[in-house]
């Protein structure tokens, strides 16, 4: 499915920069314009021998014999990036009926990707019962994006919750699997698809106590293996009082615990980084309500929760935090997002697979038929001295 998305609305009241935007934001399309580059009639290749515009501040370097030409790379990265799109892959974890599956949904319908037709409002949010993952495609002034998003069903529903973060560890390390053997093969693809987790939204029941030991236990554990992300869910059942009190218990429990949630403090970069990353962590967890429903609220169309006693509008920053999380995962962190996926937390996968496969060479005794997913073997032997069936790894550190 392909949908085009507005871009953003002029003057609306729940549209607000985030205080961690640290780029001015595109400038707004016309009122009412979609994109679709269907419009655009021109082809490639005429679009690639139209004159460049000069941008506004551009040198003329016709004549300057200087001038290197350094800064056209950006350019050719550019046209790279919009040739190839972007991907980006979000888990949602938490206990049954916290808004999982509807927050996901607000996500599509929200200014990420308001849907160009109306919603069916018959549309029900069926329970989900295994891991499931759902993509759509976006697009947006012309670039293309994947965003991919694995619904858990209920997560800690049990009576005996021990061990139940290894379904979502086992989901998590498969991906990484299933990345690292098209990337070791000898004919790999030009472009390996990334089914990797880049990012796993954990939602944390509206209490207002403190966490649980198993929020404790899951984040420990899988904040090793995957960037997370804590909300808290339904945030609309807290007061205001109460949801800042609950977001400062739970940052200090994750403090005296240990866990190092995304953005991670080690993995800033600069003092850019820092200043800006430090705001984010002063906001984490951030409380969140979702919807799937669209109301009238002084004749513009909102996402929102509609009571007795009003209206809640999920993307306005006055009422919850939804829109901070879809600026951090879509509009100012989705690179670094990707980057901690790919240099940190699968680097690690990697190295530990790689020197256990060099430690135990050529297939194992007795391992059946080989599982090399169609790749190929080198005298039978699966790429990289790779044991023909490998047991899942649980990836703890
Ligand atoms: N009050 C409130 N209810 C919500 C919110 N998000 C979802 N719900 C409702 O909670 C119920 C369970 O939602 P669902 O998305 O299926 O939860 P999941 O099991 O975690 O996927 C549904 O009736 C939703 O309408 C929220 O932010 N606030
Ligand atoms: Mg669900």
């Amino acid at each position: 499915m392909l949908w085009s998305i507005r871009g953003h609305t002029q003057g609306q009241p729940c549209d607000s920069t985030p205080p961690f935007v640290c780029s001015p934001r595109p400038p707004p399309l016309s009122p009412g314009s979609e994109v679709n580059p269907s419009h655009s009639n021109m082809t490639d290749s005429a679009k690639l021998h139209q004159p460049h515009p000069q941008a506004k501040g551009e040198r003329n370097h016709a004549g300057d014999f200087s001038y290197v030409g350094i800064d056209a790379i950006l350019e050719q990265m550019r046209r790279k990036a919009m040739k190839q799109g972007f991907e980006l892959n979000i888990m949602v974890v938490g206990q049954s009926g916290l808004g999982k599956s509807t927050l996901m949904n607000t996500l599509f319908k929200s200014k990420v990707s308001r849907k160009s037709a109306q919603p069916n409002p018959d549309e029900k949010i069926p329970k989900t019962i295994e891991i499931k993952s759902i993509s759509h495609d976006i697009e947006e002034k012309g670039v293309r994006m994947k965003l991919t998003v694995i619904d858990t069903p209920g997560f800690g529903d049990q009576i005996n919750n021990e061990n139940c973060w290894q379904p979502i560890m086992k989901f998590i390390n498969d991906q990484y699997e299933a990345y690292l053997q098209e990337e070791i093969n000898i004919n790999r693809k030009k472009r390996i698809p990334d089914s990797r987790v880049h990012c796993c939204i954990y939602f944390i029941p509206p209490t207002g106590h403190c966490l649980r030991p198993l929020d404790v236990e899951f984040m420990r554990r899988l904040s090793k293996v995957v960037n997370i992300v804590p909300v808290i869910a339904k945030a609309d059942t807290l007061t205001l009082e109460e949801r800042d009190d609950f977001k400062q218990t739970i940052r200090e429990e994750l403090r005296a615990n240990g866990i190092d949630v995304y953005p991670q403090k080690e993995f800033d970069e600069d003092a850019d980084d820092r200043l800006i990353n430090d705001k984010i962590r002063e906001m984490i967890p951030f409380a969140v309500v979702g919807s799937d429903q669209e109301y009238q609220v002084n004749g513009k169309r909102i996402l929102g929760r509609k009571t007795k006693w009003g209206t809640i509008e999920v993307e306005n920053i006055a009422h919850c935090e939804f829109a901070y999380l879809r600026d951090l995962l879509i509009r100012t962190h989705m690179q670094n997002i990707k980057d901690v996926t790919g240099s940190i937390h699968y680097e690690m996968y990697r190295v530990r697979r790689l020197n256990e496969s060099n430690a135990h060479p050529g297939p194992a005794p007795g391992s059946g038929p080989a599982h090399t997913n169609g790749q190929t073997k080198v005298n039978g032997v699966p790429p990289n001295g790779m044991t023909a069936q490998h047991e899942v790894l649980t990836h703890e550190m």
